[in-house]
């Protein structure tokens, strides 16, 4: 086990923190390992998102059934909630009441190891709440897209009742010795509403979507005490240096002073050992094995995403597109396998989305299929299993990851982590969080510019066997270096930590102060 709370923080603490609003050149710190074991206050925990880690429905006969959500960051947090006796808060999934949900929390309770809390939301409040202010107004605007954001005064409304119905769950249960670890948009509400319930807790935010410039920030019409709901938090964590100044930038042009809060950037990862050693298992070799016998002589190229407008994918079915017509000593070489996982299908703009991306395909198909041949896209609309999941990663020979706009993008990690041959090629969005970490070795892209994403996938497809494993080997080492462990200490050790000399200055040594007084 890597999280070590209760016996003081020995963990690389590479990301850079700063009080809000500063200046960028005076204030920026990158910071290094720590020499000496700086000891937190043993307090307690709890993690509050949006969703529980387990979703919550109904079965055949009343009964509730509860599915654990996978993925890193629940695997992350684990060991330190168990140690601490921690508490997830956060929403089961479903329409129901407390009542209702008591007896079914309190068995997976047991069983997790750790206390889970919920935050009953009626249908009204999903829609609203949910789907209105969270994924129509702030998720197209927070990824510069604010010609998608319905502005809707009635989804703020409930956005801040909400929040406030989250805060009461969590002030119940934290005390000054708490720290309390709120995770995404959903809750930017939160500090505020617990500090107005008079609340002396910790509180550290993470932001897992990017955190868009003024000139996009500004059209938010409750821009003002959205800033100041953040700014009551202790700690807000962004994913890339990019949206930490951001957000600066938003303080300052919104004439709001930034008094108590520290900012970092944390870039969020996977953990990057399950995934290569599951990816090498002879299930996931064998499927691999078997895509590449239904697709035989060519490259594979992949793309999975959810379905969504962010992530790019008519524009890169256009790169496609546009590499086959000009390039025709392509077509027969390459296939493009593209998954898109149903998402937020309740919502107009995703259902419309999905009928282009549809038209696409079957365009493209249309054109260049031949019977009994090479079909050039392997469109697929559905979920995959984590073994289906792990053998299109092995499979494929390049990942096409063209986001529009990303937050950090998950993907394009589990992808390197499962090349374990290390002679793949990673093309990825310059918009992604994740293009700060990989830049130098993965082949950036603007997933605008479709000819330039075309020419990429030439080089890719061309790309000497040697730099493609000197590319694939830095890039899964920088990720193995930097996996979700390392990030999960990261963040909880810049939330407790009180010692000034955990933040030294660039250049500086680990045990001098630092020139300035963090408000810690
Ligand atoms: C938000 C931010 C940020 C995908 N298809 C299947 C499947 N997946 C899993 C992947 C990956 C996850 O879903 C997607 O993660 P991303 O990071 O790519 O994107 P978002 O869902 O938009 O997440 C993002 C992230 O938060 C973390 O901070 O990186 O920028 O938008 O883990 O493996 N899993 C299975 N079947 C699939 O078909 N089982």
């Amino acid at each position: 086990m890597r999280v070590a709370l209760s016996s003081g923080w020995d963990f690389l603490f590479p990301t850079s923190v700063e009080p809000a609003g500063a200046g960028r050149a005076s204030f920026q710190q990158r910071l290094r390992p720590l020499k000496k074991r700086t000891r937190g206050p043993q307090g307690r925990l709890i993690v509050v998102s949006n969703r529980l880690p387990f979703a919550f429905s109904r079965a055949p006969g009343g009964r509730w059934r509860a599915e654990p959500a996978s993925g890193g960051l629940v695997t992350a947090l684990l060991p330190v909630l168990r140690n601490r006796g921690g508490t997830w808060v956060g929403w089961p999934g479903s329409p129901g009441t407390a009542k209702e949900f008591g007896a079914a929390l309190g068995a997976v309770s047991r069983e997790a190891g750790y206390k889970l809390v919920g935050v009953p939301l009626d249908e009204a409040e999903v829609r609203d709440f949910y789907l209105g202010f969270s994924n129509e107004a702030i998720w197209p605007l927070f990824h510069d897209l604010p010609s998608l954001c319905n502005f809707d005064a009635a989804y703020w409304r409930t956005y801040c009742k909400v929040n406030q119905k989250y805060a009461r769950a969590v002030h119940a249960r934290a005390d000054a010795r708490t720290l309390v670890w709120v995770h995404d948009y959903h809750l930017m509400n939160l500090a505020a509403e617990l500090r107005a319930a008079g609340s002396r807790a910790r509180l550290g935010f993470f932001l897992h979507i990017p955190f868009p410039a003024p000139d996009i920030f500004l059209k938010l019409p409750w821009r003002k005490p959205l800033l100041q709901a953040l700014l009551r938090f202790d700690l807000l964590g962004f994913q890339t240096a990019r949206d930490r100044r951001n957000f600066a930038a938003c303080v300052q042009a919104a004439g709001l002073e930034a008094r108590g809060t520290l900012v970092g950037d944390f870039p969020i990862s996977i953990d990057f050992n399950a995934f290569m050693r599951r990816a090498a298992a002879p299930d996931v070799a064998a499927k691999a094995q078997e895509l590449h016998r239904l697709l035989p002589n060519r490259r594979l190229i992949l793309g999975i995403d959810r379905l969504d407008y962010t992530k790019g994918i008519p524009l890169r079915l256009a790169a496609f597109q546009h590499l086959l017509a000009r390039h025709p000593e392509m077509r027969g070489r390459v296939s493009l396998m593209q998954v898109v996982v149903p998402s937020r299908e309740d919502i107009g703009q995703y259902h419309r989305l999905r009928t282009e991306i549809e038209q696409l395909v079957g365009k493209i198909n249309g054109a260049y299929a031949r019977p009994g041949g090479w079909v050039p896209v392997w469109y697929e609309y559905r979920n995959l299993s984590r073994l289906e999941l792990l053998a299109y990663y092995r499979a494929a020979d390049i990942a096409l990851v063209t986001p529009l706009k990303d937050g950090m993008n998950l993907v394009a990690k589990e992808y390197c982590a499962c090349s374990i041959e290390e002679d793949c090629v990673l093309i990825l969005s310059e918009f992604a969080g994740a293009a700060a970490q990989l830049a130098p070795d993965a082949l950036l892209v603007n997933p605008y510019d479709v000819e330039g994403v075309a020419a990429a996938i030439r080089e890719a497809y061309a790309m000497p066997a040697a730099e493609r494993a000197a590319r694939m080997r830095r890039i899964r080492r920088s990720i193995r270096r930097q996996d979700v462990f390392w990030w999960v200490d990261s963040y909880l050790r810049a939330a407790i930590t009180k010692d000034l000399r955990a933040f030294p200055r660039a250049g500086a040594d680990a045990d001098e102060m630092p020139e300035l007084q963090l408000p810690l």
